[in-house]
């Protein structure tokens, strides 16, 4: 580890944006390493992770969050408020759409609240991979009409594509200061944390309508043995109806939940894991602020 007092180009990014855009994939591959699930689904994360990626005389601290979307839910409002709050403190914001995403129209509640914040705006359009570039100039130039942008960037972040031309830019906008984390930490978020999500992400991947939203992980207790972590987890679900289709035909989709999750746990934290995984109905969770409060939101 290098001493504290290295000064190196280091700060706060806040990456912001609608659901599904691509901002949890872009993370993980800045970071070379999963701690943040994605999923096909919309709102998938719900809260905020920092990724600590470390270089050359850098350390960006990026901030994932949760999609910026009309919410109605009381989850849902408190994911949108996670969000909107992690653009406080921060040095620069990326705010980050896809090619499939409508044209800035339906933008303007984002411009306004990227105005307000007077922090230099970097605007990331993702998975070009999807489109023939041809079709990227009326996005590029719809948007560069919509605000300000420090720098607009076309990326890949499943391909990895542009991830150099983005850090780049971020170097450009950060201060020389001491680091703030050591540099060999990942993130600030624990590893019983990730290994919640990792369950969750299976259960995003593996169930359909309203099943995901409807289930939080709790982690009862992570034991580190000699040669493995034994990991006990709870699935709170809202409804007793849902028990059925999380536990599957003679425990299929709960034993495959469990199998998948356990694999990247073990790459996760570079041992054997024994995971035990428990459904439990916590009535309508999402819509109590007691029980969110009890999930840490
Ligand atoms: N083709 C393509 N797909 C991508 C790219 N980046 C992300 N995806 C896919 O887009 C979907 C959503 O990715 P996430 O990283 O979960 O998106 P997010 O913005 O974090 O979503 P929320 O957490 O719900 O706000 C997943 O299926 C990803 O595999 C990309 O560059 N190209
Ligand atoms: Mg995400």
């Amino acid at each position: 580890m290098k001493t504290v007092e290295e000064k190196i180009k280091t700060g706060v990014v806040a990456l912001v944006g609608p659901p599904n855009v691509g901002k949890s994939t872009l993370l993980n591959t800045l970071l070379g390493q999963k701690i943040s699930i994605v999923s096909p689904k919309a709102q998938t994360t719900r809260n905020r992770i920092m990724g600590i990626i470390n270089g050359e005389g850098h350390q960006i601290l990026l901030l994932d969050t949760p999609g910026i979307h009309q919410a109605d839910s009381p989850l849902n409002k408190e994911m949108v408020k996670i969000a909107l709050d992690s653009l406080h403190d921060v040095e620069i914001i990326i705010f980050m759409i896809d090619v499939t995403y409508p044209l800035p129209e339906r933008l303007t509640s984002a411009k306004q609240v990227l105005e307000k914040t007077g922090k230099p705006v970097i605007l990331l359009i993702n998975k070009i991979d999807l489109i023939d570039t041809k079709t990227l100039f009326p996005i590029l130039e719809a948007y560069d009409a919509l605000f300000p942008f420090q720098a607009m960037l076309p990326i890949s972040a499943l391909k990895a594509n542009g991830c150099d031309q983005l850090i780049a830019e971020i170097l450009k906008l950060l201060p020389t200061r001491p680091r703030a984390y050591p540099d060999d930490i990942p993130t600030d978020v624990t590893e019983r944390f990730i290994v919640s999500e990792l369950i969750r992400e299976k259960i995003f991947n593996l169930t359909h309508q309203e099943i995901p939203y409807s289930t939080a992980v709790v982690i009862d207790s992570f034991k580190e043995e000699k040669d493995r972590v034994m990991i006990h987890a709870t699935i709170q679900l809202e409804r007793s109806s849902q028990k059925g289709i999380i536990i599957g035909k003679q425990g299929k989709m709960l034993a495959r939940i469990g199998r998948e999750a356990r694999k990247d746990m073990e790459e996760l934290l570079g041992t054997n894991v024994v995971l035990k995984l428990w459904v439990k109905v916590v009535k309508d969770w999402s819509r109590n602020m007691r029980s969110l409060r009890e999930l840490g939101f």
